[in-house]
């Protein structure tokens, strides 16, 4: 079954939580980034996974021994998946996969950003970084529904990888990006929405139907 996964880039803790209780029934997990860790602590990642699971998007790019602090950080307030940047190369990748082994956590590894910029640079290697994180073992992948060709080649990489896929909606990217991925990650187009919960519905709807 394919997922809905909201990005809960909210800043303010109650709104947070407000969010994901609305939409408990309709999502199947929270991520949360910068935006709402940093100003409502990181306890929050505690709160919200008494709802539902968390992936925290620390996007962990930094020398091994760090990334595994941000790592341990996180599984420890309860997320149940973390996030690392692909370009920072195996040591440091390693370094958080270890931390995930004793928490049973989860690994997720950015390929190329959604955005315009993730064609700069990121890019040129995303198709290597997919093979480095299947290799290593990893979980899975964080791929751009911005650039649907880029993320069926990742698909034909990932194997059995889950891919998560960022960009639908207020970055451009379409539901299309469900050929290929095994999850949705929606932000704006749901938190700003005037009718978060009919949106969700709408989206939640789509994944089952590509999920059969
Ligand atoms: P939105 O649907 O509002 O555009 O939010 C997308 C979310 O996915 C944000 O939390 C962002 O950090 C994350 N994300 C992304 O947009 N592109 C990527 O390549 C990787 C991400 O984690």
């Amino acid at each position: 079954m394919k997922e809905l996964v909201l990005a809960l880039d909210v800043e303010d803790r109650r709104l947070a939580l407000k969010i994901a209780e609305d939409l408990a029934d309709l999502v199947d997990k929270f991520k949360v980034n910068y935006p709402l860790v940093l100003s409502a602590g990181v306890k929050v990642i505690s709160d919200l996974a008494e709802i539902k699971p968390v992936i925290a998007d620390l996007k962990i790019a930094d020398v091994p021994h760090i990334s595994a602090r941000i790592a341990e950080i996180a599984f420890r307030n309860d997320a149940k998946a973390a996030i690392v940047h692909g370009f920072v190369g195996s040591d440091s990748i390693r370094a958080v996969l270890n931390v995930s082994k004793r928490y049973n956590g989860e690994v997720y590894v950015v390929t190329e950003l959604s955005s315009e910029g993730g064609v700069e640079f990121m890019e040129k290697f995303s198709l290597e970084i997919a093979e480095r994180a299947r290799d290593l073992g990893c979980h899975g992948l964080i791929a751009p529904a911005t650039r649907i060709e880029k993320l069926r080649a990742i698909r034909e990489i990932a194997k059995g990888m889950k891919i998560l896929c960022p960009g639908i909606g207020a970055q451009g990217g379409s539901l299309e990006a469900l050929r290929f991925a095994d999850a949705i990650i929606v932000g704006r187009s749901i938190y700003l929405a005037e009718n978060p919960r009919g949106v969700a519905k709408k989206l939640k709807e789509y994944v089952q139907a590509y999920s059969v």
